[in-house]
């Protein structure tokens, strides 16, 4: 069953309009720029991937190359919240907007997810929870990027 957040339904349909207007053009306004294309691999308690560094659209190419279950939820850090790994080990926690929540993915799986990308700090993080009761956060699978000004 895939469950669909408000978040992901929205981006679907960004990213479907986004392509039909594409398709449809052949004069008028120039069409928007390349949305920039990361491969994110999901690795044992790790992401793998470039950081994109300019604002844009980003098409994340993500695929679980590990023998666990891991999901990937993309959060805007807010600029007086401490990093993300401080964040995550600590006992303070502060709000943080959900840009994205991807589902659960089981191994050799792949999706992909485009979101708008303003300035700013983005954080990427696994919550599966092993059984030993850890998260994959807490286990080092959660990092941070940042988005610079043009
Ligand atoms: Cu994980």
């Amino acid at each position: 069953m895939v469950r669909l957040s408000a978040a992901r339904l929205s981006l679907t349909v960004v990213a479907a309009a986004w392509v039909l207007s594409g398709c449809a053009r052949s004069s008028g306004p120039p069409l928007p720029p390349q949305p920039l294309a990361v491969e994110l691999e999901m690795r044992r308690y790790r992401f793998a991937y470039t950081p994109p560094r300019v604002p844009g659209r980003v098409v994340f190419k993500i695929s679980n190359g590990d023998t666990l279950v891991h999901d990937l939820v993309l959060l805007l850090i807010p600029k007086d919240v401490p990093p993300i790994d401080v964040q995550l080990r600590g006992t303070k926690r502060a709000f943080a907007p959900i840009i994205a929540d991807l589902p659960p993915r089981s191994p050799d799986t792949t999706t992909s997810v485009a979101v708008d990308l303003a300035p700013g700090r983005y954080g990427l993080v696994c919550f599966v929870r092993d059984p030993d009761g850890q998260q994959h956060a807490q286990k080092g699978m959660a990092a941070e990027f940042r988005i610079f000004e043009p």
